[in-house]
């Protein structure tokens, strides 16, 4: 179990001296007491190294030649995964089976940017001035990443795949969550034969990721968490040297069941679906909108789902388990305290408690017509907890999913392929799962409009967003 910082391709202590524990939200038990956290000093030493790499043996390496590298490490992450996802479940308590699925979006994800690394493409235009001029793309530099604890791996992976396909170099920052499985990448990352500096991998808390964000050494910064984390990030990423921001928020998404939809399909989704990750997941549809014709039979049979699901809650480690604890006590105290507010807020129809007497556990639970005003239907609960109201017209419904600060993803369940694309393009969102939800891959983008951030990580946006644009004129006069 590897605790201490990744700079360098080297392991070191911290600098700071300063520690941090980690603990088992199945049962609250230590399970590592060491995790070296990164002061300035080891936030300077990991930029050094970053630079150092990037104006030395990285900038020298083809595309052809880092794709072999990224190729290398997503093939030696899958052959370590059995031994890394533990480390995952034990920290933030979600099923081995999440934690394998998180891994395997990883090496997904250096696959995936492996083959960008040659084909950026520049521009060229007919000479209208007397200039003949060329565009071209070329890596921002030094990059930082900061991710929450909700899955670490994919997060690792959607940021650095794209920037070291490019040519960047990065410091990545976890959650202090869940430190353990990306500090064990590190070995992976020295035995894929990236040259030192080219990845590091520090652990800390927001003050960390704070000197990440105002770092003056670094070029770009791609954040994902909460919504309030993140402005503070684009602060002072303004206030240090106006470092590109890529932001990836909270969300509150809104999901559409017209009266014609497979209703089966919509109950998979908005239970097996919605509760994956025990309901901590940015793009989970929280907002419920069915049509009133239909509301009653999907609103029972959905309460029969969760109350079925509430069955497969169990230990992390345990392969029968589909709902694993919240990922630690400020998550469960945050999500019972929304359940406690709920019940005076809209009509409890299963759940609103505490699952068992040990460990974060938390009953899925669905609320019924909301308040418009409710905090339950306005703020991001991060937890098993949906809100179900009714509509008449689709119009209404649309008003409906549109009403809030958020933008991140939204799902439509209709047969009408006219109508899933006159809906869709009225949402006001980064992603539209029509008759799915939680669709992700890294081959298109993913982001939000509104609060729910801004940027893109994911496709060819992803990859333009760690390139810089330049354009060279030459006088063809001379
Ligand atoms: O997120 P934070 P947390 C939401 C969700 C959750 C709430 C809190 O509602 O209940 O955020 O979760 C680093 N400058 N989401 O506490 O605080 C921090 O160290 C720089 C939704 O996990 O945002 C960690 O690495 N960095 C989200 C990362 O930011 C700072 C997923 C996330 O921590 C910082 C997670 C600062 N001032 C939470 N403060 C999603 N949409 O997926 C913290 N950090």
């Amino acid at each position: 179990m590897q605790t201490q910082l990744f700079i360098n391709n080297e392991y070191v202590d911290a600098k700071s001296g300063e520690t941090l524990s980690v603990y088992n939200p199945h049962d609250e038990s230590l399970v590592a007491e060491n995790v070296q956290v990164a002061g300035q000093a080891d936030v300077d030493a990991a930029v050094a190294a970053a630079k150092a790499a990037f104006k030395g043996p990285w900038s020298k390496l083809t595309g052809p030649e880092r794709s072999k590298l990224m190729l290398k490490f997503a093939d030696l992450l899958d052959k370590h995964a059995t031994e890394i996802a533990p480390l995952e479940s034990k920290a933030t308590g979600q099923p081995v089976q999440v934690t394998m699925m998180l891994l395997g979006m990883t090496s997904s994800a250096f696959r995936y940017y492996a083959g960008w690394t040659d084909k950026i493409a520049g521009e060229q235009y007919p000479v209208v001035d007397g200039n003949y001029k060329i565009v071209q793309h070329e890596p921002i530099g030094v990059c930082a990443g900061i991710g929450a604890w909700n899955a670490s791996p994919a997060f690792f992976g959607f940021k650095i795949a794209a920037a070291v396909a490019v040519g960047c170099t990065f410091i990545y920052k976890g959650s202090e969550k869940s430190p353990l499985a990306l500090l064990a990448l590190g070995d992976l990352v020295k035995e894929a034969g990236f040259p030192p500096g080219v990845i590091n991998i520090i652990s800390g808390d927001g003050r960390a990721g704070s000197m990440l964000a105002s770092h003056m050494g670094i070029n770009k910064i791609s954040f994902t968490g909460s919504v309030f984390a993140g402005k503070k990030v684009q602060e002072l990423a303004a206030k240090s040297n106006l470092k590109r921001v890529v932001l990836e928020l909270g969300g509150k998404s809104p999901s559409i069941i017209f009266d014609d939809a497979d209703i089966e399909n919509a109950l998979v989704h908005h239970s097996q679906n919605f509760l994956f990750n025990t309901g901590q997941a940015c793009i989970a549809a929280s907002r419920t909108f069915v049509h009133e014709s239909i509301a009653p039979k999907f609103v029972e049979a959905l309460k029969a789902r969760f109350e079925q699901f509430a069955h497969t809650i169990g230990a992390p480690d345990d392969p029968k388990t589909f709902l694993g604890p919240l990922v630690d006590g400020k998550q469960f105290e945050r999500v019972m305290n929304f359940m406690e507010i709920g019940k005076g807020e809209a009509e409890l129809v299963t759940g609103g408690g505490r699952h068992g007497t040990s460990g974060f556990y938390v009953e899925p639970t669905i609320f019924l017509n909301p308040k418009d005003d409710a905090r339950i239907y306005r703020e991001e609960i991060f937890g098993p907890v949906i809100t179900i109201r009714t509509f008449k017209t689709e119009e209404e419904a649309i008003e409906m999913a549109n009403d809030t600060e958020y933008g991140l993803s939204a799902c439509v369940f209709t047969t009408s392929v006219s109508r899933a694309l006159r809906v869709a393009g009225k949402i006001e969102s980064g992603m539209v799962n029509i008759n799915s939800s939680q669709t992700f891959g890294m081959d298109a983008s993913f982001g939000g409009y509104k609060q729910s951030g801004q940027g893109r990580e994911g496709g060819r946006e992803g990859v333009m967003s760690y390139l810089e644009t330049k354009t060279i004129s030459i006088n063809m006069n001379v």
